[in-house]
């Protein structure tokens, strides 16, 4: 039997899958603890489903377990086997205590019926739970696609938990949707399901919008510096922008200055973060290139989210970690949701450290998400109107360490001088620093934000076609050229596919989890496609 069986994301072993040990460092011991979290999270989903349809009330506390379990385990989240273990048992005591609760126990699958405790008989368990348990290679895949969506979106939902913002719908749905995947479902059923996680998904990024705007006002054109100050600093990665208020408003006066770092970039663009002045500027690029970045910032870094690349011994005890986020050997900041989570260990560290080295100098130029890219909505109009800016190019998603991601650097190069790049997620770093220029003072490359900010796209390519008196989205000048690397890439991509966006092109590789039938429906109901080289793509998408 192989030790561990994981695809889910861009970097899966030969394209196939991760059976001996993860390419991202995940170890087989992890990758099982992992599997059966999952399996008693679908069990527990199992029984809130139940309760619900009992017209018993779940609590936002075991909503908040469910999203926090599958977000431990997206890809380069949580490579702590003690900490994974900790979330099992507390899902397995939860689930025993909901049990109870429910008038009908009758058919309940077997991982709600799971009420062990004893670790050994888990790890005995694990082997028969994973996601080739499942023979079918259609419905594995299509069960899969549901899973990765499901986790994507626990992530998005839990950044805007800590903002105390729940939709209690999409949290019924993303536990009924884990439910549904241990049942027997046809081909035609599981892709509705795909399809309505994809519908959840878009809920879940406007809920999130919604979290981060009202509370930290609209992101706004912003210059940003790469360079670094005289002080020692604090590097924040990951996605949760209440993490790094929360660091802001503890660090301030201290003499310590706070750094983003990967998907934290878009932060600076805040009307609420930027009021700090010891908020100083960006610091290296995207997640993947994080080790040589890490080692010369010389201070203590904060991992709020994924994605980490395993620490060397050099840095591991200044890679701190919270929320989601974990790995053995490197400090963790407790603190729950809508709990105040206390910086001072990690303030103290950045004392005694050394300013940052720098890494390069200069500025760029964020903070496009749809409040400021529709309040220059005439002048795109005006400029589309003549004939100035020709096209736009969606080239969201994920940055990531294959040699072949230079495809997207080199396409963003030979894009033709009108064309504008709508982007958001960590993708952007293969040319936000290309100095591409601008049309008529409107820079070619306008950043939305994170990969949550997607949303954002969404909202932009709806305004442009209202303003262009279009039926649909499909009708605007625009290209989908989307990167992926892991599962909040998949629930931005069903999000889109729910909103009926066509013809969206994937790459640098299509997920292996995709059976070829999924990949021919997805091919034939959507027009999804893989990309091709530059030189192809310029021919589809401009001759
Ligand atoms: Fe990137 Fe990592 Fe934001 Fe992901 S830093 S790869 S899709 O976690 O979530 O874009
Ligand atoms: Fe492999 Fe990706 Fe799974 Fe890591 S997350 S084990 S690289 S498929």
């Amino acid at each position: 039997m192989q030790e561990m069986f994981c695809y889910q994301c861009q970097e899966t072993a030969g394209n196939t899958g991760c059976t001996k040990a993860g390419v991202c460092g995940k170890k087989a011991d992890v990758s099982g603890a992992q599997d059966f979290l999952i399996w008693v999270t679908k069990g527990l989903s199992a029984i809130t489903t139940r309760l619900r349809g009992e017209g018993k009330p779940v609590t936002k506390a075991v909503n908040h377990l469910v999203s926090m379990n599958l977000f431990a385990t997206i890809t380069n989240a949580n490579f702590d086997q003690g900490a994974i273990e900790a979330r099992t048992r507390e899902t397995i005591e939860v689930m025993n205590g909901l049990r109870r609760q429910l008038s009908n126990q009758d058919n309940l699958p077997e991982a709600a019926q799971w009420h062990s405790l004893n670790e050994e008989e888990w790890h005995d368990r694990t082997p028969f739970i994973g996601v080739l348990a499942t023979e079918n290679e259609d419905i594995r895949s299509l069960r899969e696609l549901v899973v990765y969506g499901v986790k994507g979106l626990a992530a998005y939902s839990k950044h805007a938990n800590v903002l105390l913002n729940d939709d209690e719908e999409v949290d019924a749905f993303m536990q009924r949707a884990l439910a549904e995947t241990m049942e027997e479902k046809s081909v035609d059923e599981l892709v509705g399901l795909v399809l309505e996680t994809g519908e959840a998904g878009v809920k879940g990024m406007a809920l999130l919008d919604k979290a981060n705007t009202s509370r930290y006002g609209h992101p706004e054109m912003t210059t940003v510096e790469l360079g670094v100050r005289g002080n020692p600093g604090i590097l924040v990665s990951g996605h949760d922008l209440r993490d790094l208020e929360m660091l802001l408003q503890q660090t301030e006066g201290t003499g310590v200055d706070v750094y983003t770092h990967g998907e934290m970039l878009p932060a600076q663009s805040y009307p609420a973060f930027k009021k700090y002045s010891h908020f100083a500027g960006n610091y290296g690029g995207a997640w993947w290139s994080q080790k040589a970045e890490f080692e010369a910032f010389g201070g203590p870094i904060l991992m709020t989210t994924n994605c980490i690349v395993p620490p060397p011994e050099s840095y591991k005890a200044r890679l701190y970690t919270t929320g989601a986020a974990g790995f053995p050997g490197s400090p963790h900041i407790d603190g729950g949701i809508g709990e105040e989570k206390d910086f001072s260990g990690i303030i103290a560290h950045a004392k005694t450290c050394p300013a940052p080295k720098e890494l390069e100098n200069g500025t760029l130029v964020a903070g496009f998400a749809h409040h400021q890219v529709l309040s220059l909505a005439d002048k795109v109009v005006e400029a589309v109107k003549s004939g100035a800016i020709k096209k736009f190019v969606v080239m969201a998603g994920c940055d990531g360490r294959q040699k072949g991601r230079s495809y997207y650097t080199d396409f963003a190069e030979a894009l033709p001088k009108d064309t504008i790049i709508l982007t958001a997620g960590c993708a952007k770093y293969r040319y936000n620093k290309l100095n591409l220029g601008d049309i008529g003072g409107i820079p070619r490359v306008l950043d939305a934000g994170q990969c949550n900010d997607s949303y954002s796209l969404v909202l932009i390519a709806l305004a442009l076609k209202d303003a262009f008196g279009l039926e649909t989205v499909n009708e605007l000048p625009l290209i989908y050229n989307i990167a992926w690397y892991e599962q909040k890439a998949i629930i931005v991509l069903l999000a889109l596919l729910s909103l009926g966006v066509k013809n969206i092109h994937v790459g640098p590789t299509l997920p292996a989890f995709l059976s070829p039938n999924v990949t021919d429906v997805l091919v034939k109901n959507f027009g999804i496609a893989p990309n091709g080289t530059v030189e192809e793509d310029m021919e589809l998408f401009f001759a």
